[in-house]
């Protein structure tokens, strides 16, 4: 591969530098509020961490609205510039070690050089993503009505042969999951039979499930609506645990926050999932409407926070089969993607250690006492502290970046990936 512009670690350990006596000073007042609440800094420093999210590969393009899509400078061209990006963002965040790729928009023909390729970067590959919502170029068969659902049963075929092709790339990369969704669905009453469908759905699914290496599992990935406006067969987690208790051990639900109606209480979701052992793992993002796939934590920290919160209770009291995934899946329209999702990762970080600072067993005397404001007081503590100072403290301690974004920027990337990829016209990132 040509010369592709890195930024020097020497760089951000001058950058750093220059950030470390007010980070110093910063983690230290925390240590002694945290202190003061019986809580040891440095082993939640640790904690924080060992936390780990993956990228999707879309994500490092500009994305896009059903209407248009506003190209920036520099976009990666394939897989290879993505990796690239994806490498830089775990360089200064250190919290982005795996790459989740979509196929085919990450095809190869040779999978084992791309896994050497991310592993000379630092990076392995989380769950794999298939895609039978939209037709490739010279497929003899159309998905616009379907495809695991799909009426006939060639278009089926097709699909699940897809998905397989999947699950064999990412065992030539390392992967250990395929992920699943559907854009199956109709647009008006009548138009599809709603039990059928899902019929057909849960029979394609079994092939597939079929096709699972050992210590493989398979996330079905539900989805309120679009593009169906009228019905989706995999809508909801109701769906999706009923899709994964009838396929068997290997099948979890994973759960993309933006796939809900507003206002749904997601963390109830996630609470239900790992009650039944379920929980595959998620797609962060946030969103205001729909799917509206912005930055994590820029609309609803609150609601970030609480779905950790969920999180570190389970890992606390070791809940049978939890275990989950944690990816991002974003779409960025008006910013730089990659400060996007330095961004994010690092907003993930934050509701992690927030969620990690609620004493848990003060919580569970305050609900057995049913001291309303008490357990929400605990809760809006542990939320309303200030956790910057560890963050970057347990990023600097790894090698990463103190201010992830100004290191970029203040490293010229964007500008000097501008001129090495200039644009071509054909550009095969981000999604509209
Ligand atoms: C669908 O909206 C989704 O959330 C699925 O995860 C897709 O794989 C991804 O977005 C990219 O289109
Ligand atoms: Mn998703």
């Amino acid at each position: 591969m040509a010369y592709a512009f890195r930024i020097d670690d020497g760089f951000v350990a001058d950058e750093n530098r220059r950030l470390a006596a007010a980070l110093d000073e910063d983690y230290g007042a925390l240590g002694r509020q945290l202190a003061r609440r019986g809580l040891d800094i440095e082993a939640l420093t640790a904690k924080v961490g060992a936390f780990a999210v993956a990228v999707p590969t879309w994500g490092v393009g500009t994305g896009g609205t059903r209407f248009a899509r506003f190209p920036g400078p520099g976009e990666p061209r394939g897989i290879h510039d993505k990796l690239q990006d994806c490498a830089t963002i775990h360089q200064l965040t250190r919290a982005t070690p795996t790459v989740s790729p979509h196929f085919p928009w990450d095809h190869v023909s040779d999978w084992a050089a791309l896994r050497e390729e991310a592993s000379s970067l630092g990076l392995g590959f989380d769950a794999v993503n298939s895609n039978t919502f939209q037709d490739q170029p010279g497929q003899p068969l159309s998905y616009k009505f379907g495809s695991l659902s799909h009426s006939d049963r060639t278009v089926r075929d097709l699909a699940v042969a897809h998905n397989v092709a999947c699950i064999e790339a990412g065992v030539a990369l390392g992967s250990r999951a395929l992920t699943v969704w559907i854009a199956d669905g109709s647009n008006f009453a009548g138009q599809s039979n709603l039990t059928a469908a899902f019929d057909r759905y849960l029979e394609s699914m079994h092939r597939i499930y079929a096709a699972l290496p050992a210590h493989w599992q398979v996330f079905i990935e539900h989805k309120l609506y679009e593009p169906g406006f009228y019905s989706t067969v995999v809508a909801d987690w109701g769906t999706s645990l009923m899709a994964a208790q009838l396929l068997g051990d290997k099948a979890k639900c994973l759960v993309d926050l933006g796939h809900h109606a507003p206002n749904t209480n997601i963390e109830m979701i996630v609470a239900r999932l790992v009650r039944a052992g379920k929980l595959a793992g998620f797609h962060f993002n946030d969103s205001r409407y729909g799917d509206d796939d912005l930055d994590s934590g820029s609309i609803d920290p609150f609601r970030l926070f609480l779905v950790f919160n969920e999180l570190v209770d389970a890992a606390a009291r070791k809940a049978p089969g939890f275990d989950p995934a944690y990816m991002i899946d974003q779409s960025h329209n008006v910013t730089d993607p990659v400060e996007s999702l330095m961004g994010s990762a690092i907003e993930l970080q934050r509701s992690h250690a927030q969620a990690l600072l609620v004493d848990r067993a003060a919580l569970a005397a305050l609900q057995d006492d049913n001291d309303a404001l008490g357990a929400h007081r605990l809760l809006k503590q542990a939320f309303t502290t200030d956790v910057s100072p560890m963050l970057a403290m347990a990023r600097s301690r790894a090698g990463g970046a103190i201010d992830p974004v100004a290191v970029y920027r203040a490293a010229g990337y964007r500008e000097r990936k501008a001129q090495e990829r200039p644009v071509t016209g054909v550009v095969s990132a981000g999604i509209v």
